[in-house]
């Protein structure tokens, strides 16, 4: 039985890969972090049979004594401050998660256990203000938000051990992918959410936004760019990618995406649309929702995944609009 370490195990991606690796007859083990109140919403149907240690990208020390004991075959490396538009909120904050904390993971996983695959999560965020279109894995970096920045230096950090140590440390450059797990802070989320409300007939909602306000105030949803263009996946097909690029021989670094694009105006039509409502009655724009900087458009090309991973996307854009208005409609009622 292989032993799998995932940071992160109670985001968005760590739960999936979670119950992907368990199907697999991994042993799963997670790290949480130690919070006030039990933040388990993603894992709680599959909290038993996970192995949960407490310990912080912050903590050098919780890390190396997870490590130590567990000795995983694979790390998968996932726990970040993922909001680029917090970023701008709280740079330092960011850096030293998503960027100085992978460089702990894996520091200590080399270390403690250099036979252990690691496995990095990197972003198309780093593509920033694109220098072509679509991406690949020979596009040049130009991040445009501090998240990007950390991410970049995570990145470049885990190929210059792979490089220097010998280590197996690959990294998937991935494009956005989403899910009804999502946090609601995530533009997929609000949109779907708010056409959730406006098809159950609720005025204003009681969850909320990022800036911690009901996400759907008086038949209203708040946003920011709808000119922003994403290539949105699912997160249940992308979570497969990373567990196919540790199983390969050796390390190598891949573009996971769908290939497609959308700007969130096409999202909001697509959900509105889907519970047979007109999506400007419903939306407003708020500045506050506006980056200082944008990034994109964002497209991948998944062509080297595909040749030698045989990984593809296998949900389409709007299959996963309507799984989501779908999902936010149930939590509603
Ligand atoms: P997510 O839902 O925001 O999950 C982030 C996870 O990191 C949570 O489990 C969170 O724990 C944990 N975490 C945060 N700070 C931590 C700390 N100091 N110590 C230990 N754990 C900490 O993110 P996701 O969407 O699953 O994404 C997974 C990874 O892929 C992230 O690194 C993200 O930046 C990256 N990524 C995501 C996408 C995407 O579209 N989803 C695309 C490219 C790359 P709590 O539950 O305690 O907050
Ligand atoms: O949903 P978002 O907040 O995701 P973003 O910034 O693309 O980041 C996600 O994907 C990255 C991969 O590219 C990951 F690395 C990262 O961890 C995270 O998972 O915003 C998507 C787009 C942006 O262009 C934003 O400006 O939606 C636009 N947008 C428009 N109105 C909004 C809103 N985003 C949010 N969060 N809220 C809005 O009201």
């Amino acid at each position: 039985m292989k032993t799998a370490l995932i940071t992160g195990i109670t985001g968005q991606d760590g739960s999936y890969l979670a119950e992907l690796l368990l199907k697999k007859k991994y042993k799963v083990v997670g790290i949480v972090r130690k919070t006030s109140h039990e933040n388990y919403a993603n894992i709680g149907h599959i909290q038993d049979d996970l192995n949960l240690y407490q310990g912080d990208l912050l903590d050098p020390v919780s890390l190396r004594e997870i490590i130590q004991k567990v000795k995983p075959d694979e790390v998968y490396n996932l726990a970040s401050q993922s909001h680029p538009s917090e970023s701008f909120k709280q740079p330092i904050y960011t850096t030293e998660i998503t960027g100085l904390g992978a460089h702990r993971v894996l520091d200590v996983t080399l270390d403690v256990n250099p036979k252990a695959k690691f496995y990095q999560a990197s972003s198309s965020e780093m593509f920033g203000w694109v220098k072509e279109i679509p991406q690949n894995e020979d596009t040049p970096f130009n991040p445009a938000n501090p998240y990007a920045v950390a991410k970049l230096y995570a990145h470049a950090i885990t190929k210059i051990y792979r490089k220097s140590y010998n280590f197996f440390a690959s990294y998937g450059i991935l494009f956005n992918h989403e899910s009804p797990r999502r946090h609601l802070g995530f533009v997929t989320q609000k949109v779907t959410y708010a056409a959730a409300c406006a098809k159950l007939g609720i005025r204003t909602s009681r969850h909320l936004n990022e800036e911690g306000e009901p996400l759907f105030k008086n038949g209203k949803v708040s946003l920011g760019n709808l000119d922003a263009k994403r290539d949105w996946g699912f997160a249940g097909d992308f979570v497969e990618a990373m567990w196919l690029m540790l199983q390969q021989d050796k390390p190598d670094d891949f573009v996971i995406a769908t290939g497609e694009t959308h700007s969130i105006k096409e999202l909001c039509k697509e959900a509105f649309g889907y519970v047979g409502k007109n999506w400007e009655d419903f939306v407003v724009i708020d500045k506050r929702f506006i980056r200082p900087t944008e990034t994109g458009p964002l497209v991948g090309n998944p062509a080297k995944a595909k040749k030698i991973l045989k990984w593809t996307p296998k949900t389409k854009f709007k299959d996963l609009v309507k799984i989501m208005v779908d999902a936010n409609i149930a939590r509603l009622k």
